[in-house]
């Protein structure tokens, strides 16, 4: 940890703390299991988080208050976010410099930009959970007890999220350790992997239903390609946030090296109208592909938002994963 970053929190007494925008379970449990944290160190924290909270990590909030705006009149001492990349990721209306007080970036991507006041990025950890663990050990908060359990159990399903339940292979023994430690801090393996993967509201197993029967082959099965649009979505009743871990099911398949998900966005985002997640299965790394599309992340698995309709997005898509692959064959 940086010195600055110490005793910034030391020093301070409210902090705003937020992930990343549309959080997934990294950002949000880090969020959280900072802002629990901070507390037990008798600080005054307040949780942002503008967007809707995805049905699947709602066990997490545990009764707190999220701010889906903020106070007009709110001053902190310093700004905490988790998980943020880019600050084209930054959560919407984020306050300035005069409000918010100084930045403080957590992450762990390779691929990201740099900016914030403060940063601590390791890229080589898991997950930003991983990182703002370490960040609260350092600031005093050691061994088991000293941990509040509802943060530890809000930086384990972080960990447990970006590593897909420490099967992905940024899963170390230290990312295992680091599940041991937090498990006895309080974490509970079983409901955060249901809340995580296994209770899905039924909209979106009928949105499964009909992905099924839309995965597309290209570059002789290497390439697998999925896309949603608003119809699809309206008639399944399913909600954007439901979308989130479907790409996998293109990896699934052998023989696939990148699976890619396309889905049309309502509203139009700021930066586009087609949202894209892709997922490597081995050496191909989709945070280059993503790049290319203007967007990043990690090797394997990585987004970016495109500024077209859905069958340029695909078109562009097959062009940038085809050279990647160095193929030009297409099939079905
Ligand atoms: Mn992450």
């Amino acid at each position: 940890m940086t010195g600055e970053i110490g005793a910034l929190l030391r020093g301070g007494h409210r902090f705003l703390v937020a992930g990343h925008r549309s959080p997934d379970g990294d950002a949000f449990g880090s969020a959280l299991g900072l802002a629990r944290g901070l507390r037990a160190l008798g600080k005054t924290v307040d949780v942002y988080c503008p967007d809707p909270i995805p049905s699947h990590l709602a066990f997490l909030v545990e009764g707190e208050e999220i701010l889906r705006e903020l106070p007009g009149a709110g001053r902190w001492d310093a700004a905490v976010v988790t998980d943020v990349a880019a600050p084209s990721l930054m959560p919407a209306a984020f306050p300035s410099e005069e409000i918010r007080g100084p930045l403080i970036v957590l992450d762990h991507h390779a691929s990201h930009e740099d900016f914030g006041d403060h940063v601590i990025r390791d890229i080589a950890a898991c997950s930003t959970g991983e990182v703002v663990w370490g960040l609260l050990r350092d600031l005093g908060l050691t061994g088991p007890s000293a941990v509040p359990p509802a943060a530890a159990r809000a930086l384990y399903a972080a960990v447990v999220s970006d590593t897909g339940g420490f099967r992905f292979s940024s899963t170390t023994a230290a990312t295992l350790r680091l599940g041991a430690e937090l498990v006895e801090a309080g974490a509970e393996p079983w409901p955060t992997a249901r809340g995580l993967f296994e209770e899905w509201p039924r909209p979106r197993l009928e949105l499964l239903r009909e992905v099924l029967c839309r995965i597309d082959f290209a570059f002789d099965g290497r390439l697998a390609i999925i896309e949603i649009d608003r119809e699809l979505l309206g008639r399944t009743g399913a909600t954007d946030d439901m979308i989130d871990g479907l790409v996998g099911y293109g990896r699934r398949v052998a023989g696939v090296e990148v699976a890619a998900l396309l889905w049309e966005q309502d509203p139009p985002s700021e930066t586009g109208r087609v949202r894209l997640s892709l997922r490597a299965s081995g050496d191909c790394d989709v945070a280059k592909i993503a790049g290319a599309l203007g967007g990043g992340g990690h090797r394997s698995a990585a987004g970016a938002t495109l500024s077209c309709s859905l069958a340029a997005a695909r078109a562009r898509v097959e062009a940038t994963v085809g050279e990647s692959l160095g193929g030009t064959v297409r099939g079905a």
